[in-house]
């Protein structure tokens, strides 16, 4: 039986990604913050789903939780680094700097660490590595500056590994997604429900059950196929043109 490692687990993406690998007959270990939504979790997927509570900024919990997994859960074929967040979309002159440096830690810090703890185990296995980029990795907007660059250093990051990982057999996937309905942007709003609504009123986003099928079709893919980079958005989504100032 093969076993994904999701980080992030207690909503969106990495729920809906716990879900649908163990609809497939995989095992999940799900991390998250949250232990009630673990708990409830656990209790819908069953034996096959392990819970583990964790912080992606407590790097050296990062590698307990590693080096502790139960034998049965411990040979890890698939990484899911979907852990992430995005500050409040302020200017970034005007932005509170511990919330960018928060925004930073969780996701590259953490996701980094996690990796690397979980690399041996993936060499061995021949396994699979997904990141969970943006499109505000590629495309700059207004707000987005340091959640952009823990993005597109995740997207680098991801092209670079691939290097490090040859002839190893284990395959890295950035995927880009642009607007997804998730809780993502109520963190992002700071709890503002309806601010985040708005943001998606009437445009049809996706939702995170077609992040996870694209997940999971990457991962399912045969061993000499790698997905390098995909990038998805809802058809309403598209690009706008530069801004240009004049005094
Ligand atoms: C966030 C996606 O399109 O809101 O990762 O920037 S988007």
């Amino acid at each position: 039986m093969k076993t994904a490692f999701i980080t992030g687990a207690t909503a969106g993406i990495g729920e809906a990604c716990a879900r649908k690998f163990i609809a497939d007959g995989w095992q999940v270990v799900g991390t998250g913050r949250r232990k009630d939504r673990l708990d409830a979790l656990a209790q819908e997927l069953g034996e096959k789903f392990l819970p583990i509570v964790s912080d992606m900024r407590d790097i050296e919990d990062l590698g307990r939780i590693v080096r502790q997994l139960p034998d049965a859960f411990a040979g890890i074929d698939l990484l899911v680094n979907n852990a992430g967040l995005a500050p409040p979309m302020t200017d970034f002159q005007d932005a509170d700097l511990d919330k960018q440096l928060n925004a930073m830690r969780t996701n590259m810090d953490g996701l980094v660490a996690i990796t690397r703890h979980l690399l041996p185990t993936l060499i061995e296995r021949k396994g699979a590595i997904v990141n969970l980029a943006s499109v505000a990795g590629s495309y700059p907007y207004r707000g987005g500056a340091v959640y952009g660059a823990t993005k597109a250093f995740l997207t680098q990051f991801s092209l670079s590994l691939r290097s490090d990982l040859h002839g190893t057999g284990v395959r890295v996937t950035s995927i880009e997604p642009g607007m997804v309905e998730t809780e993502f942007t109520i963190v992002r709003t700071e709890g503002n429900r309806q601010a985040s609504e708005q943001l998606y009123a009437d445009m049809n986003p996706m939702t995170a059950g077609d992040i996870a099928n694209t997940i999971h079709w990457v991962a399912t893919q045969p061993a000499h196929l790698n997905i390098n980079r995909l990038e998805l958005m809802p058809t309403s989504q598209s690009f706008a043109g530069f801004s240009v100032h004049r005094d």
